[in-house]
């Protein structure tokens, strides 16, 4: 029951997971390598640079700092091009009843994400109307499991660390929230995310 809540984009309101997979698979693939999507789950959360440091390592490539920029361009423009056919349809399953109900409730609302593109999809999906602050990719330097994205969010809301409630889909992300001093409810399998405090398959299952 605390006053905040928290939430990471990717995997918790939308589903862009898929759209980054497509658009780095096709990356790989033009430096001449495969890219599986268990690889893809380990990129979860993990900021833009950090993913292509990753892939390149995967397929054993070098490349420059500039020839990254470019590539880490390259990649976010395929990826733009899913996101601006983005709609309300792409939301998580029970995203707006339970952002209403969040609403309704008088809770305080935060974005907690890795993504640059962050304000761009709370657009194209409808629901940015009901964030009181969101904390993106482009105010953070260090990615999580670092609690820096979550406790900037809880600075812009005026809240303390234990008043927010974090709902995350990555174990990086349980971690932040963790290292936070912050309650956090997992969204995945069962069995998944085993540091959470609950773990629920989808937003809609905390709708009343
Ligand atoms: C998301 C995704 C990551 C992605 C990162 C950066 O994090 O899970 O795969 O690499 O954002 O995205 P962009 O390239 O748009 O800046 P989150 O924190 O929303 O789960
Ligand atoms: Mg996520």
């Amino acid at each position: 029951n605390r006053p905040a809540y928290i939430f990471d984009l990717d995997g918790v309101l939308v589903d862009t997971a898929v759209f980054h997979y497509e658009a780095w698979k096709r990356l790989a693939n033009e430096l001449g390598f495969d890219f599986t999507v268990a690889q893809n789950e380990q990129l979860k959360g993990v900021s833009r640079v950090e993913s292509l440091e990753k892939i390149l390592a995967w397929g054993g490539v070098e490349k420059t700092d500039a020839e990254k920029l470019e590539l880490a361009k390259k990649k976010n423009d395929w990826y733009l091009e899913m996101v601006a056919k983005m709609t309300a349809s792409d939301l998580l399953p029970g995203v707006l009843a339970f952002l209403e109900q969040a609403r309704a409730e008088g809770k305080k609302i935060a974005l907690g994400s890795a993504s640059k593109n962050a304000p761009l999809i709370l657009d194209k999906t409808g629901i940015a109307r009901f964030f009181d602050a969101i904390v993106d990719g482009n105010e953070v330097s260090l990615s999580k499991p670092n609690p820096e994205v979550f406790l900037c969010a809880a600075r812009k809301l005026e809240v303390q660390p234990a008043d927010c409630l974090v709902f995350e889909d990555a174990e990086a992300g349980v971690a932040a929230a963790i290292a936070g001093g912050m309650a956090v409810v997992g969204i995945g399998e069962e069995g998944a995310l085993p540091d959470a405090d609950a773990l629920v398959a989808n937003l809609g299952k905390l709708v009343k």
